[in-house]
């Protein structure tokens, strides 16, 4: 019943909360979705509903947030991401922990009716197969961010198992997309690339040229998201966290998918820090109990991503 609904939108004007909470808007009452950031409202969020200013380290101030707002539900996208988590591991691992113990207590005391937390490919490292990584496997990351986002997973089932939250989540792959900025993940370099061809400018990738790794257009990214927390309860079978792919490219794949729309572009490969990080991942993923339980498909693959992913940026290109 969207109408009862009362949503909050934490870390709102990061990559992914932009377009989440403009998708949300569209589905409830633009009112009843509060979009919450430390940051400055972003620019494709003015006017469009509720801004507050929020810092979720601040227990005290998101809680008089949701009970001032009615709040039913929270999308917790705020995190440090895995790049940048490397240059701070024990602060990534503060701010990704409590921030999240802060949004389950929060449910449980207020018995708010859904909480939405996202996990990642990180959550995989050493021992997991790296094809078609499965649902259940060895989950043994390597870096600061993988190890929080599984901790993280434990904490939504034992708050699901515990106190009956329903708490849903997506391990997401790397998200391309054009409306905002990506924070400091390992594959934003694919966003990067796709700049520099539409600017003209040569790319020097920080990944080398075969580094497989899976990503997701943002628009499936949403539907996903949606249509988890929309689905029943009983189509749920999973509060850790559930995998989902949509394909796989590496640096090399991507620049040759680029110079067929931009005849000349050129890449070059200077492999850095977040070389070791890519290559702790999985490549591609099997994400069929998500399409089992609740019927998760992908729309885009790589070329029609790519296209549609070059019109856009040319488009804003045109408009700048
Ligand atoms: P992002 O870095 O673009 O956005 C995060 C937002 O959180 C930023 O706007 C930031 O200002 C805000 N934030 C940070 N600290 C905050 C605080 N203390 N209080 C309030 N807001 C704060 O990240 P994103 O790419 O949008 O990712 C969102 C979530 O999805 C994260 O949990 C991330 O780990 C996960 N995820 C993202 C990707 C991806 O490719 N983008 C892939 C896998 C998982
Ligand atoms: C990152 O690279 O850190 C994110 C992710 C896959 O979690 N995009």
């Amino acid at each position: 019943m969207p109408a009862k609904e009362r949503i909050l939108i934490i870390g709102a004007c990061g990559q992914i909360g932009v377009e989440l909470t403009l998708a949300l808007r569209k589905i409830y009452e633009p009112q009843h979705v509060i979009a919450a950031d430390l940051r400055d409202e972003h620019p494709l969020l003015k006017d469009t509903g509720p801004y507050v200013t929020l810092d979720v380290m601040n227990r005290e101030m998101l809680h008089v947030l949701v009970i001032r707002h009615h709040i039913t539900q929270i999308y917790h996208l705020a995190a440090i991401l895995s790049a940048t988590a490397e240059k701070n591991p024990a602060l990534a691992w503060h701010i990704n922990m409590q921030s999240l113990i802060h949004v389950l207590e929060i449910a449980r005391e207020e018995r708010l009716h859904k909480v939405y937390w996202p996990s990642s490919i990180a959550v995989f490292g050493r021992g997991a197969p790296r094809q078609r990584t499965p649902q259940h496997t060895i989950l043994e990351p390597t870096t600061a961010y993988g190890i929080s986002k599984l901790a993280g997973e434990r904490w939504c089932e034992y708050y699901h198992e515990r106190y009956g939250i329903d708490v849903r989540s997506l391990r997401y792959p790397g998200l391309i997309s054009y409306k905002s900025s990506p924070g400091g993940g390992t594959t934003d370099y694919a966003i990067e690339m796709f700049q520099a061809a539409v600017e003209n400018r040569k790319y020097c990738c920080p990944l080398a040229p075969d580094t497989h790794l899976p990503m997701m257009y943002m628009p499936d990214a949403i539907r996903a998201t949606i249509e988890l927390m929309e689905a029943p309860a009983h189509r749920i079978s999973l509060h850790s966290s559930y995998n989902i792919h949509a394909f796989q490219f590496s640096p090399a794949e991507l620049a040759k998918a680029l110079q067929h729309h931009a005849p000349g572009f050129e890449v070059c490969y200077q492999p850095d820090f977040r070389q070791q990080i890519a290559e702790s991942w999985p490549e591609s993923i099997d994400d069929s109990q998500a399409r089992a339980d609740w019927g998760w498909k992908p729309a885009f693959d790589l070329q029609t991503m790519t296209s549609d992913m070059l019109a856009n940026l040319r488009a804003h290109q045109h408009q700048a």
